[in-house]
């Protein structure tokens, strides 16, 4: 009665559920296959991640006395997919059943439902109990509710893994410290240095092959240094928690030229794909706490990044799916700007994130959110290729995480399901959470004439264009009411400047063009 187990790329973690019950005699199966390198065409440091982290994982679980069958992406028989590696081991190994671990994406999950009929072997899918709330669970706590809200289902969760709590109260009497969280950063200051994992030997291996393989995928290759062993990843939290944890809460909004990690964690790659489980970070960081070594707004701020947001969008992917990318709530229908791979625009905060992301296949949140995304919402791109560009472009990207992030909260495509307003905001903003503007072509102050940043008649116009579509989001009234009180000439001004922008060269969908359409 031998067992094949399949793992995946983003499973790497020793006591995955397909794991669960390990026999002798059993096999674990893992494949780079062809097809996950270019289903999007990703940034050459995600696949250079995965397949590391995949070889080295192998090799741990080897040392232990694992029999563990690798197929290699140079492999000469390699079929390129997940299904036709699998009937390739099934016919080798001929087991009495295959396991898995449930997969982070609707597709695999599509091609595994699959699996039993096509290879005339029993396969058990398992549940993914390395997040903290099941599909299940999730499921039952949306039952019911008029509305879906992150913070409500966050307190749930506090409740539920007693983090951060005394006698049923949370700890320093909020649940929330964000409004301390909101700290612009001094004029002087060092951000902290942050560890890198020079390449191995092993991962120079996989460069070279990615680097051939995948030459014309976006990305630089050279300063790769995400930890690709659960030991580097011990070490990266370690660091996190020791120079950066103490000011994440202060500092968390801020973005900064040259600084692109400031004091965030850089934990979703390992979180991501099973170097780190999310329960010990949370375990790590109450711990920093009580021990005084790290503030509670802080630690409450990190951990509802983790135990709230991170749980909330993944069961709210498998809530909605496969409907949830159909919706198009604003019908945002124009092409992606090629500045988003070339970095070739004016305005300095779109230059910069793409500069950062193409450099580290990392952005932190708020670039993400208030710059990449904020420009797509307010210059109503089409959902489906923002969806890609951030898929394709971060290390950490899988589509259970990202889809939520960029259709829900970034771009409001779903309407308001998953965030109660869309995050629009202006270059008032941006120029308040950043240095940016300073060395800006554009003026952040300026409201209107050529040298006006795009981002605020983009917001007016924005508003003005979904009106009618936006009228019954309460948390809107604000800049609604503003609208409604702006004279006719200032309309028709702001429609102008936009309609001028969006036909522009800014604008223009591939490299040297000048109209959109
Ligand atoms: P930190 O700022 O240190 O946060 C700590 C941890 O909290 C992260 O490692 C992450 O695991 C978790 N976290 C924080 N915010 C979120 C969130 N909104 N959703 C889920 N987890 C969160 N995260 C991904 O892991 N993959 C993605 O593809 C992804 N795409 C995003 C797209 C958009 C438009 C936005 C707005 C956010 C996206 N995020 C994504 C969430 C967040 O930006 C990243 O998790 C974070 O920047 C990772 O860097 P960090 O580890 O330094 O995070
Ligand atoms: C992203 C990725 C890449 C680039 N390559 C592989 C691979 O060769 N083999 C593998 O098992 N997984 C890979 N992955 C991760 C998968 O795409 C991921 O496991 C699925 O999307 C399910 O989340
Ligand atoms: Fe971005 Fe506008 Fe600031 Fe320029 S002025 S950096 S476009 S927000």
């Amino acid at each position: 009665t031998k067992t094949l187990r399949f793992l995946l790329g983003d499973q790497l973690t020793r006591a995955i559920s397909a794991l669960d019950g390990l026999a002798p005699g059993d096999v674990a199966l893992m494949a780079e296959v062809a097809d996950e390198t270019r289903y999007v065409r990703h940034h050459k440091q995600k696949i250079v991640l995965i397949l590391s982290a995949m070889r080295h994982f192998a090799l741990e679980l080897a040392a232990e006395g694992v029999a563990v069958d690798y197929v290699r992406l140079d492999d000469p028989a390699n079929t390129g997919s997940f299904t036709g590696e699998l009937a390739r081991a099934v016919a080798r190994h001929r087991p009495s059943r295959v396991v898995v671990t449930e997969p982070g994406e609707w597709r695999v999950r599509e091609m595994m439902s699959e699996w039993s009929a096509a290879l005339g072997v029993p396969v058990e899918i398992r549940d993914d109990d390395r997040f903290f709330c099941s599909r299940a669970d999730f499921a039952r706590w949306a039952e019911g509710r008029a509305a879906l809200r992150m913070e409500f289902f966050y307190r749930d969760m506090r409740r539920r893994t007693g983090f951060l709590m005394r006698d049923d109260a949370p700890v320093g009497g909020r649940w929330n410290f964000d409004v301390e969280n909101r700290r612009s950063l001094p004029d002087k200051f060092r951000a902290p240095t942050r560890r890198r994992f020079a390449p191995d030997a092993l991962t120079q291996e996989v460069m070279a092959l990615v680097e051939t393989r995948c030459a014309d995928h976006f990305g630089d290759l050279d300063s790769f240094g995400w930890p690709v062993t659960r030991a580097q990843a011990l070490a990266a939290l370690d660091d996190f928690l020791a120079k950066s944890l103490p000011s994440f809460g202060d500092y968390q909004d801020a973005m900064r030229t040259g600084a692109p990690f400031l004091y965030h964690g850089l934990l979703s790659t390992s979180l991501n794909i099973g170097l780190l489980t999310p329960h010990e970070v949370c375990v790590a960081a109450e711990r920093a706490f009580l021990a005084g070594r790290a503030p509670l707004n802080a630690v409450e701020g990190f951990i509802r990044q983790i135990l709230g947001w991170r749980e909330y969008v993944r069961g709210v992917y498998w809530l909605c799916m496969p409907d949830y990318r159909e919706s198009n709530a604003l019908r945002a229908a124009r092409p992606l700007p090629w500045f988003y791979w070339s970095g070739e625009t004016r305005m300095n905060c779109l230059a910069q994130t793409v500069a950062d992301t193409r450099q580290n296949a990392y952005a932190h949140h708020i670039q993400r959110l208030m710059v990449a995304g904020n420009f797509a919402l307010l210059a109503g791109v089409a959902p489906e290729a923002i969806e890609e560009w951030f898929l394709i472009v971060y290390a950490d990207a899988f589509e259970w995480v990202e889809l939520p992030n960029v259709h829900g909260m970034a771009i409001f495509a779903d309407g308001g399901l998953l965030a109660s307003k869309p995050y629009a905001a202006s270059g008032a903003y941006i120029d308040r959470m950043s240095n940016y503007c300073k060395s800006c072509f554009y003026e952040a102050q300026a409201k209107s004439g050529a040298r006006a940043c795009p981002f605020n008649y983009l917001y007016w116009n924005f508003f003005l264009e979904n009106r009618e579509r936006l009228a019954k989001t309460p948390r809107l009234a604000m800049p609604l009411k503003a609208l409604d009180a702006m004279s006719a000439e200032r309309k028709a001004e702001i429609v102008r400047d936009a309609a001028s922008f969006l036909k522009g060269p800014e604008m223009a969908p591939t490299p040297g063009g000048s109209e959109t359409e």
